[in-house]
């Protein structure tokens, strides 16, 4: 896991986070991070927001631009307000950087803009790796293998908690399955795997020989 921390304390601005920040974020911040990913993931022309082929925003111009857009949400950004959406992430979906004195901002994975040169580290991975769906896809993707669908990749986990949760937000449509990926013989059989800076793991695609169901 790449740590935001460094790059969080440069722009000390947590310091100004106040009180009704604090609790907008209790109230609100699960809708507006949902949000804020979509325009980092899928839709920066929502709010015409600048990106980069990387996918890296502009902090300042991202919560401009946001906040214009949504002014008739109970939700906005400001830089503490953006800084603590991304120091308690629990995915730690957001990645920062500095370029200068200006601070960037983008979403580590699963993107679906078209174009976009994702420079994802290419790593070994695990022996195993676990996939979370429901069995509505199931006959689909045991005649296809796991396909990245809208998004660039197809995204994996190390644990079997994470593909759970994956799963759980199809509750509605059909039940949990989770998938075992022979990712070592993926590998050795000459797939890329990528790591993206969150330790999600990714690849173009996964066939059938390579997925077992594991529960
Ligand atoms: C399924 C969330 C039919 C696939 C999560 C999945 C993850 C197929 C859905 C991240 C298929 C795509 C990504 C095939 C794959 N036929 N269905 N051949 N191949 N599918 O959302 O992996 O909270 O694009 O099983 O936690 O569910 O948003 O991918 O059910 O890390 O940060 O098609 O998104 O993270 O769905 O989720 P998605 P995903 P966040």
């Amino acid at each position: 896991m790449i740590d935001n921390t460094k790059m969080i304390e440069r722009a000390d601005a947590l310091k100004d986070l106040t009180k009704e920040d604090r609790k907008m974020l209790k109230r609100y911040g699960d809708k507006l991070g949902g949000r804020v990913c979509g325009v980092l993931r899928h839709h920066p022309e929502d709010i015409g927001v600048a990106m980069d082929l990387q996918a890296w925003v502009g902090a300042a111009e991202l919560i401009e631009k946001f906040n214009a857009a949504y002014s008739d949400r109970k939700y906005y950004l400001s830089l503490p307000v953006l800084l603590e959406m991304v120091r308690a992430d629990e995915k730690q979906r957001y990645g920062l950087k500095w370029e200068g004195d200006t601070l960037m901002i983008r979403c580590r994975q699963g993107h679906s803009i078209p174009g976009l040169e994702m420079d994802y580290r290419v790593e070994a991975p695990p022996e195993i790796l676990y996939h979370g769906t429901i069995d509505t896809f199931l006959p689909s993707i045991l005649k296809d293998g796991l396909k990245p669908m809208k998004r660039q990749k197809v995204h994996m986990s190390r644990d079997i908690p994470t593909a759970r949760r994956a799963a759980g937000r199809r509750r509605q449509m059909g039940q949990p399955v989770i998938l075992k990926v022979d990712a070592g013989r993926m590998a050795a059989d000459g797939a890329v795997f990528y790591l993206a800076d969150n330790d999600v793991w990714l690849a173009d695609h996964v066939a059938t020989e390579y997925i077992d169901i594991f529960q």
